[in-house]
């Protein structure tokens, strides 16, 4: 095994050394060893009954209730789309019960009383005279309302334009409840349901957009309202961040209610007492997967790494404890962390792991939990051993926190007051339709071993930026770029001549941190409000968006949604769905008809940048005729 050939990230690699010299083994090892089934990475295994499994071959083109393998793929595509919905879309019920326990003196309080308040009107709740928690309660019930409301559709935001409301309500795809649109799925998938590939789909996108429009958009407002609409701040990435005589504490996973605390936790002078008494300098705390953007964007709390990093930071043998709640945590790390000091704590009765500390996370009682919780990883400094402690030099400076309204702030820099009212999009769409920008890209998603390393990221956003394309970013895509330096002002210097002067007048990066994978939701509110100011619908504009590096059902949900908000997308990993030639014709070609855009598969990311450039270009000679 090259480490070279794994990651392009030096710190991957010299960890990835390390673990060979302690003898223990990491996602890098057992992919060598692992051979994708050749049925499931086409979708043609149907496990849905027990009189298979059924695997579609020339022998036997039929399962054995007779379904095809486009029937087959359509169901196992649903399942994925229902998968990531479903983790999404709890992750935003979990907020909403937060918002429901916020006290004026309890652990949760409302921190953006304006936004809190626009949300309530928008949901025809009074606000007028009451007290700021009343309306909170009310707004939380409103929105929990969301996942299970027996009648009608979902309540969208303001930001979606009319135009694609209209064409989802002529293909019948406008989500009722989030809950529901899950449900359906797993009932359509039963043997003996749909049977039938353009529906599934149909299916599908309807439950995706109820995740991007729906789950995930209430997740981000609702925390903004709890912990803050991000601003712009500084930060730093890679393992490099981790401190030789601090008490290094790695928080992963995704909902901020715990980190929020932990962040809180890390705070009190008791605690820090402690850790100077065990002998460390103080607390650290450093970010991995979402919970790293949720809290460096609205504390500047360092980012350790993405997803494919989480068994790295342990085996620096300088972490005392690795904090997870939900979602892309490697069961793996309970074993890797026996190899080492660090303790491997899970906080949620849904995503507990066999051979973790487990300590549940009450958030009746969040403080207290969270410090009991960092008490323990204080406590374990003791344990460290020097000979076992190697933490890379690398890291790299980068700006975070670039909220739709964080965006809009800095856009008021350039906007001539004489003329234009400040506080909307209008300088970021006079950009696009004078061409200064040629467009817009959101790259986001995952690490997949499928992939060099951030290299699919990377790759792409240079080359996106190189040509005046400006991008935003999400999830583990946004920390490879945190890590490339690309969150840097001072990256600018590797944009196209139009883009490095806008990121000069507006003084951002040329690639904007936008957040965690429920966030893609402030990616939706930009596109859209772009969209609304010129009229248009989204599919209309000269924006695309990419997964090159993605693996979980989280992202094939959110394909699904961008895709169906009107939105191409480049995937740099094939779903599981080429055994089903209809599944395919319509994801990668009908789509466009249905909904205006539609699925790339291309797993070279300048190759994927060029395609995206030329469909930006594409779009913009149809809007030029417009304006
Ligand atoms: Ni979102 Fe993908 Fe990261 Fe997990 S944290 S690994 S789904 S991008
Ligand atoms: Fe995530």
């Amino acid at each position: 095994m090259d480490e070279k050939l794994l990651s392009i990230d030096s710190a991957v690699n010299e960890l990835i050394k390390k673990a060979k010299e302690d003898g223990v083994e990491t996602i890098f090892d057992r992919k060598e060893n692992m051979k994708p089934c050749p049925m499931g990475e086409k979708g043609i295994c149907c496990r849905i009954c027990a009189m298979g499994p059924c695997r579609i071959t020339p022998k036997t083109p039929r399962g054995l209730c007779g379904a095809t393998a486009d029937v087959i793929v359509s169901r196992n595509f649903a399942r994925m789309v229902a998968g990531g919905a479903a983790a999404h879309s709890d992750h935003g019920r979990d907020i909403a019960h937060v918002l429901h326990m916020t006290s004026k003196d309890g652990n949760y309080k409302v921190t953006d009383e304006e936004k809190l308040k626009e949300l309530a009107k928008r949901w025809k709740i009074e606000t007028e005279g009451r007290d700021i928690y009343d309306i909170a309660h009310e707004v939380a019930e409103f929105a929990l309302n969301e996942f299970g409301k027996p009648f009608g559709t979902l309540e969208f935001p303001p930001s979606l334009p009319e135009q694609r409301k209209k064409v989802w309500e002529n293909l019948n795809i406008v989500p009722r409840a989030i809950d529901r649109e899950v449900v359906t799925i797993m009932h359509s998938t039963h043997v003996g349901c749909t049977a039938d590939a353009d529906s599934m789909l149909n299916i599908s996108m309807r439950t995706a957009i109820s995740d991007g429009w729906g789950g995930s958009y209430i997740a981000t407002e609702l925390s903004d309202i709890l912990f803050g609409t991000p601003i712009p701040r500084e930060t730093e990435a890679n393992l490099g961040v981790l401190e030789e005589n601090q008490v290094n504490i790695v928080l992963h996973g995704h909902e901020p209610s715990l980190s929020e605390m932990i962040v809180l936790a890390a705070e009190d002078p008791e605690l820090i007492e402690l850790a100077k008494e065990v002998g460390a300098d103080g607390i650290n705390l450093a970010g991995m997967c979402c919970t790293a953007n949720e809290v460096t964007m609205r504390h500047g709390v360092k980012i350790a790494g993405n997803f494919a990093q989480q068994e790295l930071a342990v085996l620096t043998g300088a972490v005392e404890a690795v904090i997870v709640d939900v979602q892309c945590i490697f069961p793996a790390l309970a074993s890797l962390a026996e190899c080492y000091h660090t303790k491997f704590i899970t906080t949620s009765p849904k995503a507990r792991i066999t051979g973790a500390t487990h300590i549940e996370f009450d958030e009746e009682k969040a403080l207290e939990s969270a410090k009991q919780i960092v008490r323990e990883a204080i406590l374990n400094f003791k344990n460290r051993k020097k000979e076992k402690v190697f933490i890379p030099k690398t890291k790299s400076h980068a700006m975070v926190g670039y909220s739709t309204k964080a965006i809009i702030n800095q856009l008021d820099k350039v906007v001539n007051s004489h003329i234009d009212k400040p506080g909307t999009v209008k300088p970021l769409a006079d950009c696009i339709t004078s061409g200064v920008l040629r467009g817009a890209a959101g790259i986001v998603g995952c690490n997949n071993p499928k992939v060099k390393h951030d290299y699919g990221h990377v790759e792409m956003i240079k080359e996106l930026i190189k040509n005046d394309v400006i991008v935003v970013t999400t999830g583990c895509a946004a920390q490879a770029a945190a890590k490339a330096g690309l969150l840097s002002k001072d990256a600018r210097k590797l944009a196209g001549k139009g883009l490095a002067t806008v990121c000069e007048l507006v003084d951002i990066p040329p690639v904007l941190h936008m957040g965690s994978c429920v966030d893609i939701s402030r990616i939706l509110e930009l596109v859209g409000l772009v969209a609304k100011q010129l009229n248009v619908d989204i599919s209309e504009l000269p924006v695309v968006g990419a997964a090159p590096e993605w693996m979980s059902e989280k992202a094939v949900s959110i394909g699904t949604y961008v895709v169906s908000s009107g939105i191409d997308t480049w995937l740099g990993v094939a779903p599981p769905v080429t055994g089903g030639p209809r599944v395919l014709e319509i994801l990668t070609s009908e789509m466009e008809n249905m909904v205006g855009a539609k699925f790339f598969v291309e797993p070279d990311p300048i190759k994927a940048a060029h395609q995206m450039i030329e469909k930006i270009e594409q779009k913009r000679k149809v809007l030029e005729e417009k304006f």
